[in-house]
């Protein structure tokens, strides 16, 4: 099957393209590397179709959609915070973004468009966990584009028939989870500090709690999310259905690497969340679903991969500081 992936660069999005490539199917992937790189597609590279534009684009998006039967739309700008600040850019790429993915997809007759909606979309109503019944009050401008993008899908089921199913993604995390932005996802940044034996961040007490998800949940999800019937204008929670305080992930990160590493406890950020946590009986109703990598051991392996990648890059540095030294010998001689 033809499959355009928006964001397909960027970090749910590359492990998405993965899959898909794994399975047989024919990729496109638009991505205006903001946030996604192009070393994630480094290893499927030759089997798939990389666009560079913008979703804020629509002739750009109509030139990625032509051929395209499934449209996973993951492009997005994340991060409550940045929202914030700048409301009116994620409101640009979030909302008018959406709009022109969906205005293209109907255009060229997509079957179905996946959405990566949010779990900010519930902002703060106390009920745990949450479920898709619960009317949305989001507290953030993140929260409210993600909310908007899901409403015009519904509108678009209702006037023009174009099928979108949105997921509302639980905190994911996982390997390729840029760590280096102030507004990188918390447990990117908690990986990172640990490695490199600085203090870890909280912002607040650190008893909030999320349904912290790892990506390969989110992945399998999308997947069947294009495939499942009877799912057209529907809204479902992925999660894995727990709730993990972020003193709960420093313990477990202590574990995992030894290091008595303590935390440095700031303010509480504008615009959070206090718990999140998701109820997944319709996903696993309508889907499917069932999560397939448990927090501790997405825990263990993204540390792992962090890690990796950090030996990486100090051996690529190493090379290419040897390879440099190599050029200067030679100029002298
Ligand atoms: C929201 C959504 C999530 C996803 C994400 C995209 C909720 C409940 N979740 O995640 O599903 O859409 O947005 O950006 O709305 N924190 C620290 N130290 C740090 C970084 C973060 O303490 O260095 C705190 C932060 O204040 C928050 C928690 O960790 O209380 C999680 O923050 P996050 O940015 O990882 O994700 P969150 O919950 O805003």
């Amino acid at each position: 099957m033809r499959y355009l992936v928006t964001g397909g660069a960027g970090f749910i999005g590359s492990n998405t393209v993965d899959e898909l490539v794994l399975r047989g199917h024919s990729v496109v992937v638009l991505d205006d590397l903001s946030a996604g790189k192009e070393d994630h597609l480094t290893d499927i590279r030759n089997k798939i179709t990389f666009i560079k534009g913008s979703i804020t684009d629509i002739e750009t998006v109509r030139k990625a959609m032509h051929e395209a039967e499934y449209v996973l739309h993951l492009a997005a700008r994340a991060s409550v915070p940045r929202s914030v600040k700048d409301p009116l850019e994620t409101n640009r790429i979030n909302v008018e973004g959406t709009l022109n993915v969906l205005l293209a997809a109907k255009e060229f007759k997509v079957k179905r468009v996946l959405f990566a909606a949010s779990s900010s979309a519930y902002g703060e109503m106390p009920t745990l966990p949450k479920v898709e019944t619960m009317q949305p009050v989001p507290i953030s401008p993140y929260g409210v584009s993600k909310y908007v993008g899901e409403l015009y899908g519904q509108a678009f089921l209702k006037c023009y028939g174009l099928e979108m199913v949105s997921l509302r993604y639980f905190n994911i995390f996982g390997p390729r989870q840029d760590p280096s932005s102030p507004y990188s996802g918390v447990l990117a940044r908690f990986c990172t500090a640990f490695l490199e034996d600085k203090q870890p961040v909280v912002f607040g007490d650190g008893e909030q709690t999320r349904d912290f998800t790892f990506v390969d949940n989110a992945v399998h999800a999308n997947l069947l999310a294009c495939e499942a019937p009877n799912v057209a204008g529907k809204v479902f929670n992925v999660g894995c259905g727990d709730r993990i305080s972020l003193n709960q992930v420093l313990v477990a990160l202590q574990k995992i690497t030894g290091k008595p590493l303590e935390a440095k406890y700031e303010p509480p950020r504008e615009g959070d969340i206090r718990d999140s946590q998701a109820d997944i009986s319709q996903a696993r109703k309508f889907l499917g679903y069932e999560p397939q990598v448990g927090f501790e051991e997405g825990l263990q392996l993204t540390f792992n991969w962090y890690r990796e990648s950090q030996v990486k890059a100090v051996a690529k540095d190493a090379a290419r500081e040897a390879a440099a030294k190599e050029t200067a010998a030679k100029d002298v001689g």
